[in-house]
């Protein structure tokens, strides 16, 4: 049972969910027993969803039922009548605004209830509208929402006297890409990269650097060289600490932007961008005036279906939280 700031208990005593993963991050996406937002736009049942029903984001993704690494996504009324769905992409702190590789977990999810035919669907999300085409063999193309590079060659001062250079772009969540780092994007090499990456975040807050609008830059990537599958391979920070196992698609369509406005790659040439766990999705993009549209492909599994119980005597039914 959770009480709302409006006072009325909302009961949460089962909740359907199923479970995928994009390349090895995963995605839970409640199926049924979620909470009512009540009516407005998708970014405005966000808000309410992230004020009023924090306590309901963690009992589905923190532990004891997740991790730090979990995505969770809420299926929601759609803005477009036409949209199969909307969606509203969570993890272990906060609201995202948009998930790549949760609408790819999203698209195989709907399939395996025999919501969604093979073909194109149109997902609304809080920051626009995206389509999943979904492809015959749990592969999926996300035609993202329009991303550009907001400015390049930021110069930012780490301590320590060092400083780093990246760009700040925009793929339906706010990137800093950093080409030139001096550390190894590899497996063995994670515990590093996330210590690097977190003093970046924390030196992008420190300096006030931002995205558009004041938009908090709250994913980091680094890049260095892919093995034989692919032409990048990187390793991104999540908002929450941990790092996405999949090239994540948001910071996949960022890379893109940033790609075209140097004139590195040309509108519908592919660029394969590796995970630090070696899975790779397949990206292309195309000018609309000043913006890149990204075509994102990968693919997801599903591996649960399950039945969340909030037992009333259990102290972390609402999950761990500081
Ligand atoms: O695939 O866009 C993505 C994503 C964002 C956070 C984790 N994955």
């Amino acid at each position: 049972m959770i009480a709302s700031p409006a006072g009325v208990i909302e009961s949460f005593d089962r909740v359907r969910v199923i479970d995928s993963h994009t390349g090895g991050e995963p995605t839970r996406l409640v199926i049924d027993g979620g909470p009512d937002l009540g009516t407005g736009s998708l970014a405005q049942r966000r808000e309410a969803f992230r004020d009023q029903y924090d306590s309901f984001r963690a009992a589905i993704v923190n532990e004891p039922r997740g991790s730090d690494v979990w995505v969770g996504g809420l299926l929601c009324q759609p803005d477009h009548s036409e949209a199969v769905t909307g969606v509203i992409f969570f993890n272990n702190v906060g609201v995202l605004n948009m998930c790549g590789h949760g609408t790819i977990g999203l698209a195989v999810t709907l399939a395996y209830l025999g919501k969604l035919t093979p073909g194109a669907h149109l997902i609304d999300t809080p920051v626009g509208a995206v389509t999943a085409t979904l492809h015959e063999d749990n592969r999926v193309t996300v035609t993202n929402v329009p991303s550009y590079r907001f400015r390049a060659d930021v110069v930012l001062n780490l301590s320590g006297d060092v400083t780093i250079r990246g760009d700040i772009a925009w793929g339906g969540n706010w990137f800093f890409l950093v080409k030139e780092h001096g550390e190894r994007v590899h497996f063995d090499n994670i515990a590093r990269l996330t210590e690097i990456a977190e003093s970046i975040r924390s030196a992008l807050i420190h300096e006030n650097i931002s995205g558009e609008n004041g938009g908090e830059i709250d994913h980091i990537e680094l890049f260095g060289p892919a093995d034989d599958q692919a032409d990048s391979r990187s390793f991104v920070l999540c908002p929450g600490g941990a790092y996405d196992r999949s090239p994540c698609g948001t910071g996949t369509s960022a890379k893109l932007a940033c790609l075209m406005a140097d004139g590195t790659l040309a509108p519908g040439e592919t660029w394969r961008q590796q995970s630090i766990v070696g899975s790779v999705f397949e990206a292309r993009g195309e000018w609309d005036n000043d913006r890149v549209i990204p075509h994102i492909t990968g693919s997801a599994h599903i591996n649960a279906e399950a039945t969340l119980i909030f037992d009333p005597a259990d102290p972390f039914r609402m999950g761990i939280t500081s």
